[in-house]
């Protein structure tokens, strides 16, 4: 028999440990949204603009999604990808293909042709939901581009002037159809992980495990029906959507604020207008908020509480959030492949700023170990290796790349230099995977280094992550290009190789900030290339923007 490669369960023996717990649940993703629909029922679940969706709306907005997904030949099982701006419509979607069985492969709107089409191909999904334009883009446009890539997608769905493509929106008049019944050990949903190979990774997670990452969130939060939360991250991202997000919102009947731009010239009317209470931003997201709060934090009367997390946070701008937001700051560090730590609410500011937290389950599994996967004592740092009931056992169709991101005793290899201090708390000091954290937006060097390769001038590519004031890091490409004594001069080799990058349909975040041309790349004694003295050299180089 071929082992199944699209899910990796958990042991039987720990599942039944999960379940006994109480942490799974066996309740699936739409009998979750029906028992919210009960319990809040006229309650708003979501305001956006002037819209405002309730509990019970929502619930039968996704019924009817369901029915016209449906009547589009969409059928319980399929995977569809969904590259959604922060609209109502997001949930409508997302809420829907789980009641019809299907499964959302969750896409940021910064993606473009060449992740999209590897997703579409790579699931053989059956359908692409997106929007018109959002941020300038025509999205129509890319999905021509995907279609022709991967033969396998039945269906378009467009939210807004479809042109060719099926309207999202159901017809007026369209009745709800039932949910169709499924399994809570089941698929859910994938995330996709930030990753360091040359591809992105499908993260499936199931109703059980996600659900439970969702209900813990909300409720170490102290969230309640009282709580009004500001969506200012992209709804799909992890973070946003269960780190309680806005899914843990839900779940404790409060209300959802959607923000259509993250800024503070959006953001800020918003939490004076809705009152809002809380909300999650990424360090460099922050610096912005606060930049502009130290002149004016009228607006922000209502906000108790920002969650900041996706990447490091200096312990002196957290120090800053109370006095000049007015709002305790909460460090969240978590992954899109499942372990999530939180800082506890009402934790001494010493240690609340200079520490990630605690895992969210008594159950989660930490291990911070050497070179060798040997543990190291508390207080030294470690790759952190982890496993537990939301944290995932294997990408989906990667066995190669699972053989290596995951311990044969089934802990995942995070990549993340941690250190364990006394009474657990876990402490982020540095990053072993190669990736760089673009103000919260995760690059996969290999994946860049790859794209680079397919420019005929480019003998050997990396890319290098290096301090950034503002993003915490930003990307640096080191090339060597073939000799070519007449080639051009660097400066337009840069925007060559920029305009190379987004002809593959690189999202614009993975474009390097900033190109080095080099006569050869330094090679370590083994002969791979040596990073380090990369980072040394092109920090003490001149600016080469592209
Ligand atoms: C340092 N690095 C961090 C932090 C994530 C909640 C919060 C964040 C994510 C997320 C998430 C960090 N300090 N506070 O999914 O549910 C880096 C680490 C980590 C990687 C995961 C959630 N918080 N990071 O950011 O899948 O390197 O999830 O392994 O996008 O971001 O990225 P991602």
């Amino acid at each position: 028999m071929t082992p199944d490669t699209d899910f990796t369960p958990w042991p039987e023996v720990l599942a039944r440990t999960y379940r006994e717990a109480g942490y799974w649940q066996g309740e699936t993703f739409p009998a979750w949204l029906a028992g919210l629909a009960g319990r809040y029922g006229d309650r708003a679940a979501l305001r956006a603009g002037d819209l405002t969706v309730t509990y019970r709306d929502l619930h039968a907005r996704a019924g009817r999604q369901a029915a016209h997904f449906a009547a589009h030949g969409l059928r319980a099982g399929d995977r569809v990808v969904v590259q959604l701006p922060s609209v109502p419509e997001f949930f409508d979607v997302l809420f829907g293909l789980m009641h019809l069985g299907a499964r959302p492969i969750l896409a940021l709107p910064a993606h473009r042709a060449g992740e999209i089409a590897f997703f579409c191909a790579h699931a053989d999904a059956a359908a692409y939901v997106t929007v018109d334009r959002h941020a300038g883009f025509d999205h129509r446009g890319l999905a021509r581009e995907v279609r022709a890539a991967a033969p396998a997608l039945r269906q378009v769905f467009v939210l807004g002037d479809a042109q060719e493509f099926t309207p999202l929106t159901p017809p007026a008049g369209l009745p709800p159809v039932p949910a169709t019944p499924g399994e809570a050990g089941g698929v859910a949903l994938y995330q996709l992980s930030g990753g360091s190979t040359g591809t992105p990774k499908l993260i499936p997670r199931t109703h059980d495990d996600y659900l439970y990452s969702v209900r813990a969130s909300a409720e170490l939060c102290g969230l309640g029906g009282d709580t009004v939360y500001l969506a200012a991250l992209p709804l799909a991202h992890n973070f946003s959507l269960t780190s309680p997000g806005t899914l843990g919102v839900l779940h404790a009947g409060g209300r959802v604020v959607l923000a259509p731009q993250p800024t503070p010239d959006v953001t800020f009317p918003l939490v004076r207008h809705e009152g809002v209470t809380l909300t999650a931003l990424v360090p460099a997201l922050l610096q912005v908020w606060l930049h502009v709060a130290r002149r004016d934090a009228s607006a922000l009367a209502s906000l108790t509480r920002v969650q900041v997390g996706g990447a490091p946070l200096s312990p002196d701008v957290a120090r800053a959030v109370p006095d000049v937001l007015g709002a305790e700051v909460q460090q969240v560090f978590g992954m899109a492949e499942g372990l999530v730590t939180y800082v506890r609410p009402g934790t001494a500011p010493a240690l609340a700023c200079t520490t990630q937290g605690h895992p969210i389950s008594p159950h989660d599994e930490v291990r911070v170990v050497d070179d060798e996967d040997r543990d190291v004592p508390d207080g030294q740092p470690g790759h952190l290796l982890t496993r537990g009931p939301y944290t995932i056992r294997g990408y989906f169709r990667a066995p190669d790349h699972n053989a290596r991101a995951f311990t044969p005793d089934g802990y995942y290899r995070t990549g993340d230099i941690v250190t364990r201090l006394p009474g657990g708390a876990l402490r982020v000091t540095g990053r072993h995977k190669d990736q760089i954290n673009r103000g919260g937006e995760k690059i996969a060097a290999e994946e860049v280094e790859h794209a680079l390769l397919r420019h005929p001038q480019v003998a050997a590519a990396a890319l290098v992550g290096l301090p950034d004031p503002w993003l915490g890091e930003r990307s640096c490409a080191c090339v060597q290009l073939h000799p070519d004594p007449a080639g051009p001069p660097a400066r337009a080799v840069a925007r060559d190789l920029a305009a190379h990058l987004r002809r593959l349909g690189l999202a614009a975040f993975k474009v390097p900030d900033r190109f080095l041309i080099l006569p050869d790349l330094p090679r370590t004694a083994v002969g791979k290339v040596d990073k380090p003295a990369l980072r040394r050299c092109a920090q003490a180089a001149p600016d080469l923007i592209p």
